[in-house]
């Protein structure tokens, strides 16, 4: 009787403490005239108070911008070296006649100080055109679900590492046959081969599975020097361990036979977009960025409080960042850093962020001032950022090195997407 009074007690407890904590956090704003007064800070502003005012100041500067978005939001990524291994398991033509696959499995592993060696396993998909005169300019990315979900192709590998749980298409946090091409509006694979570029992506629960484990599993055991986080508050999260896995694929695509060494361009959508941007801001072999719908973390101006918010992400994905950005969950004004710093530390590289119309969570005009704010960097090293400060119209892209578009409707990442990422890339790669 007793111990079951304490137990119902303790249910009780559990769920007046969960109710607390969510109703503590300020509620989502999506009401523009709600949107609270704030100052974006002015990304050509050093550690000493001055401004950077010629282009060979900029170099510094922008490694001082990285240092701040490490120390209080993605954390530091580690800089031990780890070997990377890679393996061709099956290749191949695609249905399309003019796509060859060709799946290769990464293997990252590190003897540590007492001699154990352990390795992480990354199943890499890579698509490009069958009869490419030249090497082509290679599309870098992660996928939600599988790379068995970005086409129906019946040879593409299912993944083994845990996947987040989707009706009909998983069991048991297990990939399934029945997720083939569920994906595939999301990688118009032929559409991208056809007009001479390639696409690589590998799923990113191989490189960090998506849930809060205390940093147990995925790449983490290969850092046992980063694993406690109460320790290390700018210890890196999911995030960064998701853009230093996009690194260690370059590594890999750098030597792949038909791909440009130097023609590497990350994308990536919503929380994969915001790694996007982090990978591509700390890695120069990024030749071209693409943010898309990548919202809070990622594009979108945090000290707008619109949409998603700082508090609302740390406790929904506790995970995802270092522990020093809970320090700003609904104190968004006392940030030390902002996202326009994330898209300027990309300068001199061009850089795209898309929003969608009704992506309201992403907050889409702050993802634009984050771009308009950035401009500054590209401007001092003689580039164009983006044209103004109103964000434009759906359906019209802008820019010079900063590019955006709006595109009609929801949060997802479509053919209309990729078009405007090819005729950006086809503007900047020369
Ligand atoms: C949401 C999250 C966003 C975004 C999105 C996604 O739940 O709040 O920050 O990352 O997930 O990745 O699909």
């Amino acid at each position: 009787m007793n111990v079951n009074f304490r137990f119902v007690f303790a249910l009780l407890w559990m769920g007046l403490n969960i109710t607390v904590v969510q109703s503590q956090i300020r509620p989502i704003n999506q009401d523009e005239s709600k949107v609270p007064p704030y100052t974006v800070p002015d990304v050509l502003v050093g550690k000493d108070g001055t401004k950077v005012v010629s282009a060979e100041g900029w170099l510094n500067q922008r490694q001082y911008l990285l240092d701040l978005l490490a120390q209080h939001e993605f954390g530091t990524l580690p800089t031990a070296k780890v070997d990377v291994a890679s393996e061709l398991i099956e290749e191949g033509a695609m249905a399309d006649g003019h796509t060859w696959r060709r799946q290769v499995r990464i293997r990252l592993s590190r003897t540590l100080p007492d001699g154990s060696k352990p390795s992480v396993a990354i199943d890499l998909a890579i698509f490009k055109p069958v009869d490419s005169a030249k090497p082509v300019p290679c599309f870098v990315s992660l996928n939600f679900q599988g790379n068995h979900t970005m086409t129906e192709d019946p040879k593409m590998i299912v993944p083994k590492s845990w996947v987040r749980e989707e009706k009909g298409i998983t069991q048991g946090n297990q990939a399934t046959e029945a997720g083939r091409g569920t994906s595939s509006k999301r990688w118009p694979i032929s559409e991208i081969t056809k007009r001479g570029f390639a696409v690589a992506a590998a799923y990113y629960g191989d490189i960090d599975p998506d849930f809060d484990d205390g940093f147990k599993n995925g790449v983490h055991p290969l850092f046992p020097e980063h694993l406690s986080d109460e320790a290390h508050p700018d210890r890196w999260g999911s995030i960064g361990a998701w853009a230093w896995g996009l690194q260690r694929i370059v590594d890999v695509l750098e030597k792949e036979k038909g791909l440009h060494p130097s023609s590497m361009m990350v994308v990536g959508h919503s929380r994969l977009g915001k790694a996007a941007l982090w990978a591509g801001a700390t890695d120069p072999r990024f030749r071209i960025v693409y943010s898309n719908n990548s919202g809070c973390g990622g594009a979108a101006l945090s000290k707008r409080v619109f949409g998603e918010s700082v508090a609302r992400i740390n406790t929904s994905f506790p995970h995802w960042f270092c522990r020093n950005f809970r320090n700003y969950n609904d104190k968004e004004e006392t940030l030390p850093v902002e996202q326009n710093m994330l898209i300027a530390a990309i300068a001199p590289r061009p850089v795209y962020i898309a929003s969608a119309t009704k992506d309201l969570w992403a907050d889409p005009k702050g993802e634009y001032l984050s771009g308009w704010h950035a401009t500054a960097a590209y401007r001092l090293l003689g580039l164009e950022g983006l044209p103004q400060e109103e964000m434009p119209a759906p359906e019209t892209p802008v820019g010079g090195s900063i590019g955006f578009h709006l595109r009609t409707g929801d949060h997802d990442i479509l053919l209309y997407d990729w078009e405007r990422y090819m005729d950006f890339a086809e503007k900047h790669l020369h």
